[in-house]
This record gives C-alpha cells, sequence and structure tokens, in this order.
C-alpha cells in the first residue's frame, strides 16, 4: 500500500494513538488528533483519506465528530471507520446510519485493522482513478470540459489571491466538417488527436492548460499571463498548427487550421465570472467571420471596442 494516503486517528487515550501508529505506520501517512475540535481541524487542514475515529471521547463524541464531518463539503466525501469499544449492534448502527463505512471493535485485533485499513485505501485508490478518468476526454486523452470547470475556478481564485491576470483561449478547427466528409470520420478522429497533442505540446509551463471542450473545440487556459503574452502564444499555436502535416490514409498530408478567440481578466470576486469565457467565444465568433485561420483577442473590459486585436494571413494591423 501507497504511503501517499493519509489517514487521520482521532482517540483520546495516548496508548491507543501509539498503537494504531505501530500499526499503520508502514501503510500511510499518519495524523494524529486527541479530542473532536482537533480532528476537525486536521480533516480540513490535511484533507486525509480516511479518519479512523473514537466514539467516546470527552468534550466532543465521536457521534458529534462525523455529524460535523458530513456537514463540510471539504470533508464529507472522506470515509470514517469508527473504532470503540462500544461495539452493541445498536451502537455499529448508529455509526453506519451516520454515514461511517466501517467499524472496528476495540480491543481491536491488529491484523483485522490493519487489513480493514488497507481494504479502504484500496477503495479510496480506485475512486481517485475513476475520477481522474471521468476528467479525461475519451477520444484524445487530454483533460475534458468538466476539468476544465474545476481547474478554471482553482486558477481563478489563484490569479484573484496573487492579483494576476487570467487569459483563455477558445481555439475551433477551421471547416472541421470537410475533413470528415472528404475522408471520413476516424480521419477526423486521428486530426483531433494530432491538434490535441499539439496543443499540449504548446502548453509546457506549470499552470497552463489545455482541454478538449467538446467537437472540434479546445479550451486553454494561461494563469498568470496578460493579453499580450497570450496573444503572442495564441498566434505561435496557430502558425504551428497551420505548417503541421497530418498523415491521411491515402497518403496525402492534410493541412488544419484553427481559428482562436481569446480574453484577460484580473479576477477581483471569488466566483468564476462567465463574462471571461463569454468574452473569449466572442472574439473566437469574430475570427471565424474575419476569415478563419487567425486570433481574435477580446477588448480589456475597461476600453471597449476599437482595442480589438487580430492576427493571421493578410490581418490588418490592429490598433493597440
Ligand atoms: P467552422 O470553420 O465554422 O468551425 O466550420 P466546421 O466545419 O469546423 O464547424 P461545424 O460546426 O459546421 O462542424 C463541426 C464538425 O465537427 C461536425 C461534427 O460532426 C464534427 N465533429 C464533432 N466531434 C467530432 C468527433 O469526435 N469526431 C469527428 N470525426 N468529428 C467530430
Ligand atoms: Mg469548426
Amino acid at each position: 500500500m501507497s504511503t501517499d494516503f493519509t489517514v487521520l486517528v482521532v482517540d483520546d487515550e495516548k496508548h491507543n494513538r501509539q498503537l494504531l501508529t505501530e500499526l499503520l505506520q508502514h501503510e500511510c501517512r499518519l495524523v494524529l488528533a486527541k479530542n473532536g475540535e482537533q480532528a476537525l481541524a486536521r480533516a480540513s487542514e490535511q484533507q486525509p483519506d480516511l479518519i479512523l475515529l473514537d466514539v467516546v471521547m470527552p468534550d466532543m463524541s465521536g457521534h458529534a465528530v462525523i455529524r460535523q464531518l458530513k456537514e463540510d463539503d471539504g470533508t464529507r466525501d472522506i470515509p470514517v471507520i469508527f473504532i470503540t469499544a462500544l461495539d452493541s449492534f445498536d451502537d455499529q448502527e448508529t455509526g453506519l446510519e451516520l454515514g461511517a463505512v466501517d467499524y472496528i471493535a476495540k480491543p481491536f485485533h491488529p491484523p483485522i485493522v490493519r487489513a480493514r485499513v488497507r481494504n479502504h485505501l484500496r477503495l479510496v485508490e480506485q475512486r481517485r482513478l475513476l475520477e481522474q478518468l471521468a476528467m479525461l476526454d475519451n477520444l484524445t486523452g487530454i483533460p475534458n470540459r468538466r476539468r476544465f470547470v474545476e481547474t478554471l475556478a482553482q486558477e481563478w481564485r489563484r490569479c484573484l489571491r496573487h492579483a494576476l491576470p487570467l487569459s483563455l483561449i477558445v481555439a475551433d478547427i477551421d471547416h472541421f466538417k470537410r475533413i470528415n466528409d472528404t475522408y471520413g470520420h476516424a480521419q477526423g478522429d486521428d486530426a483531433l488527436r494530432s491538434v490535441a497533442q499539439a496543443l499540449k505540446w504548446a502548453v509546457h509551463r506549470p499552470g497552463d492548460f489545455v482541454c478538449r471542450y467538446g467537437g472540434e473545440e479546445f479550451v486553454l487556459l494561461l494563469p498568470g499571463v496578460d493579453a499580450d503574452g497570450a496573444f503572442a502564444f495564441a498566434d505561435c499555436v496557430r502558425q504551428h498548427i497551420a505548417t503541421m502535416p497530418l498523415q491521411t490514409a491515402n497518403g496525402k498530408p492534410l493541412q488544419l487550421t484553427l481559428s482562436l478567440g481569446g480574453a484577460s481578466h484580473v479576477p477581483t470576486v471569488p466566483d468564476v465570472s462567465d463574462a471571461l469565457f463569454l468574452a473569449a467565444d466572442r472574439a473566437l465568433y469574430d475570427a471565424k467571420h474575419a476569415g478563419r485561420n487567425r486570433v481574435v483577442w477580446a477588448p480589456p473590459r475597461a476600453d471597449g471596442p476599437g482595442t480589438r486585436r487580430l492576427a493571421g494571413p493578410g490581418a490588418p494591423a490592429m490598433p493597440r
């Protein structure tokens, strides 16, 4: 079992905490708490993968602790095993009804405690794996729209904390329908995979992110990058895709282009504003209408129209 896992052991008796530490120290990283208050604080700070919770403790009982854990969005999903001397059926029933995943009676039999902890950590591992898979796009293997929503919220908050700009680019393959119609759907799928890989390769700074938003549309996030930097980056991506030959089944290389719309905001409120995505999407719409294979950047919010920038073949130099 991997020591990547963190288990919070909550017991008011030092002897029990020591016993469980000896028993589990090679299975996982251990965090200890000696009362309910400490348990709640450590659960929320350390986000353990599993909690072993004593029921009978002075001040706050294990039942009161689990109730509070289940009321808090940040700790609700952490599995809890009650570990206690109260082992009547009624006690077990109460514990399980409060949301515990298992129940271990004291005095505990060490191999059973270890085996149960291992089993529950294995379930945690499987759940994590499923969660990761659910965040990936089936066809291209890059993150999907669900993951994007989560990442946008995280990066938005990070940029808010550090007063940094957040740039968002929406990229859409031009005339993609023609590729499906001309070469077939399987070739279209291959083209989507190649574009996804090229975009993944392009975003290499920590914090940079790319996802397949849907169909032939991709979204890139560049935290800490202002409009100038992100605009230049988007145009590099455009040029790279426009010169990247894709192999086809009939041997004739195929060329694709992207239209890209971008916007940059410095977040000022904790909740993600739709305005960032909408501004980038609107700019993408303009890039399509301006002839495709180009980048259009949304005007800064305060400046209004007239400062829109555009890059692409034959694009006029736009006022800055
Ligand atoms: P535009 O330049 O205006 O974006 O034109 P377009 O042809 O790219 O856009 P349109 O919305 O008309 O067509 C998108 C096409 O993308 C139609 C759809 O069948 C295809 N598509 C969406 N998802 C997939 C996919 O997973 N695989 C394949 N092969 N095609 C897909
Ligand atoms: Mg398209």
